[in-house]
Order: C-alpha cells, then structure tokens, then sequence
C-alpha cells in the first residue's frame, strides 16, 4: 500500500518554509521524503536538490544502544544541555521494533515529553516499515531536511539490534554506543562489531545504588576497548559514565565529542569520512531501486515465465537472469 503525503504544500512553498526554518514545513517535507509515491518521490528529490547547499552544516550524532539502555532519556538531557547553549537539534528516530507495533515511538514520544516542547528542537519519529531496505534512504533526507531548516546538531537513536546501526553509521559523524553496567563481562551481548563502529561509549544510569557498578563497568569498557585496533579515524574512543536522570556527566559527553570533531577536522577524516558516505548513499540508493524494481508483481510474474521456460531447458539460467535484467529497463 503506498503511503500518501497528504495537504503537502508545492516544491517552492517548502523551500522557501525550510529557508526560514519553519518547523510545520520541515514536518511536511520529511513527510514528502516519506511517501512511496512516484510523483511524491520526485517533488522531494527536487526539494532536496534545491535545499543542498544549505546542507552538510551539522555534526550528525547516532545513538545506539540495547532497548531501555536509556537512549531516549538521554537524548532528552543532553538535547536540553545543547539547547540551552542556543544550538538547534532535530532528533530522528529508527524504531525496528515500530514493524509490530507503535508503542516504542510512542514511548518515546512520552519520555521526550520535555525535549519535544522545546522550541529550538525538533523530534521525528522514522518509521522503518515503509519498504525493504529503505531506512537509510528515508533518515538520510530527512537529515538534510533538518539541516537545511537550520538544525545545527542531528540526533539519530536507533535500538542495537539488527540492521540499523550499521545503516545509521552510515550517515553520521560520531557514533555513540550506550551501555548498561552490571551486566558483566559479556558486555551484554552488544556485537564485538557495533562496539568497533563506536566513537564513544557511554555508561548510562550511574545513579544512586548504580554508581559503584558503573564505574566497573567504565573500567571494563576501557579494556575491552584497548584490545581492538585503533580505527580508521585515528581517534580513540572513549568511555564516560553518565545519569540522564540526574543530569551527571553529559555536559562531558558534548565535550568527546566537540573534540573529536576538531581532530578529524585537523586531520582532514571528518570531511573524507562524509565524502565515503556520500558514495555509500549512492550504493545503497541503486541497491533499494533494484530491490524495489524486482519485488514489482509486473516483474515477478515475467519471473515466472522464465522459470517455466528454464525448466524445459529452453533457456539457460544466466541467459535468462540477463533477459530480466534487461526487461528492467524498460519499465
Ligand atoms: N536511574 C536511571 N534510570 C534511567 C536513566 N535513564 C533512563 N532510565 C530509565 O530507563 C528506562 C528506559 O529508558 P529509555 O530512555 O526509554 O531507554 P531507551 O534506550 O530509549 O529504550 P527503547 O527506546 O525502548 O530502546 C526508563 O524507565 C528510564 O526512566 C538514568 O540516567 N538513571
Ligand atoms: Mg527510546
């Protein structure tokens, strides 16, 4: 079923709203952004181009973490910390778990009840089921929307489960995983690979009877942080402990990463690493058209033609594989 953009102003209307930061515009372009409608599909694409330039001008953060972790209550102080210093932040969230039900986004609709009211921030929930493979595509536009309506810091969560981390390391600057303490030495499952995507790992919930354990938990991330390489970017990551809750220890978060910004910045990765990101966009981009284009019922069904045909050897399998490929092109 495709989902329609309803009441979404023209392509210059937008513009023109996004160029002075109008938030009720920005809502409708991403929501443009969203829609699996052909014509929709172009009118952002134009909207995007036009909005381009404005673009790129942020530091793009992903969050990441096991569910209830406290993602979302961080995002909620640290949103505020980086308000009050007069910047404006859009948070994007990725929701896998938004497939089965709505609950999750509403949840954390709910938890960032202060943050959302805020008027120098913007929140969005993504819902990832709109197509196959069409997360990053989604979030990535939604990001330059923001950028370009003047979001000077991009919020990303997304829950360390699956797929969407990866896609979400894809498309920001600084990727922060946060982790519970006393959960032992297993660090919790988290796949050796997320905690080699992080830039920074973050305890959460150092708070009352939590305290002691999260300074283990510290102390066990920096060695299990020691014994991997140091990655590409040069920097090395570190580890803070934090409590949302009672404000402790973000405003040093904010810090990691100002100063991981600025060495990448003097090392020239931060301006290469957007550069690889641009060409992964592109990748990802043609593998979600092809994707797109054989879960086609028109495709499916010459599909099956052509298995009947390789069956009574009619054809040969890579022949065949060719003449669909080829019948691709003319849709
Ligand atoms: N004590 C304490 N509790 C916290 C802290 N941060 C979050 N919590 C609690 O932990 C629970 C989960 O927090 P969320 O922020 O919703 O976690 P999340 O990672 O966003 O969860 P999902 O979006 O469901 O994956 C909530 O009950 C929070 O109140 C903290 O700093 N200290
Ligand atoms: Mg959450």
């Amino acid at each position: 079923m495709a989902i329609k953009s309803k009441h979404v102003p023209d392509v210059d209307r937008l513009e023109k709203g996004l160029r002075s930061g109008d938030r009720t515009m920005l809502a409708q372009a991403i929501t443009l952004a969203e829609s699996t409608l052909d014509s929709d599909r172009k009118k952002s694409e134009q909207l995007i181009e036009k909005l381009l330039p404005l673009t790129g001008k942020s530091i793009r953060i992903g969050i990441t973490g096991v569910p209830g972790v406290g993602k979302s209550t961080f995002i909620e102080t640290f949103g505020e910390l980086l308000a009050h210093e007069g910047r404006k932040i859009g948070v994007l969230t990725i929701d896998p778990s938004s497939e089965k039900s709505r609950g999750s986004i509403l949840g954390d609709k709910t938890r960032m009840d202060r943050l959302s009211k805020n008027p120098n921030v913007f929140i969005r929930p993504s819902p990832t089921n709109l197509t196959l493979g069409g997360v990053s595509h989604r979030t990535r536009e939604c990001m330059l929307l923001c950028e370009a309506a003047g979001f000077d810091v991009i919020l990303i969560e997304t829950v360390g489960v699956g797929q969407s981390e990866t896609h979400v390391r894809n498309m920001v600057d600084f990727f922060l995983l946060l982790m519970l303490s006393g959960a032992g030495d297993e660090l919790q499952g988290i796949k050796k690979g997320i905690i080699e995507m992080a830039d920074g790992l973050v305890i959460t919930k150092a708070d009352g009877e939590n305290i002691k354990a999260a300074g283990q938990a510290v102390a066990d991330a920096k060695t299990a942080l020691h014994l991997l390489a140091v990655p590409a970017s040069g920097w090395k990551p570190r580890v803070q402990s934090v409590s949302s809750v009672e404000n402790k220890g973000i405003e040093l978060v904010w810090k990691m990463i100002l100063e991981f910004q600025k060495f990448t910045m003097t090392s020239g990765f931060f301006q290469e690493h957007r550069s690889e990101q641009k060409k992964k966009w592109l990748e990802e981009s043609l593998e979600n058209l092809f994707r797109d284009a054989i879960a086609q019922p028109e495709f499916a069904a010459r599909k099956e033609k052509m298995i009947a045909r390789i069956m009574n050897d009619s054809v040969a399998p890579s022949e065949a594989a060719r003449k669909l490929w080829k019948s691709l092109g003319a849709e």
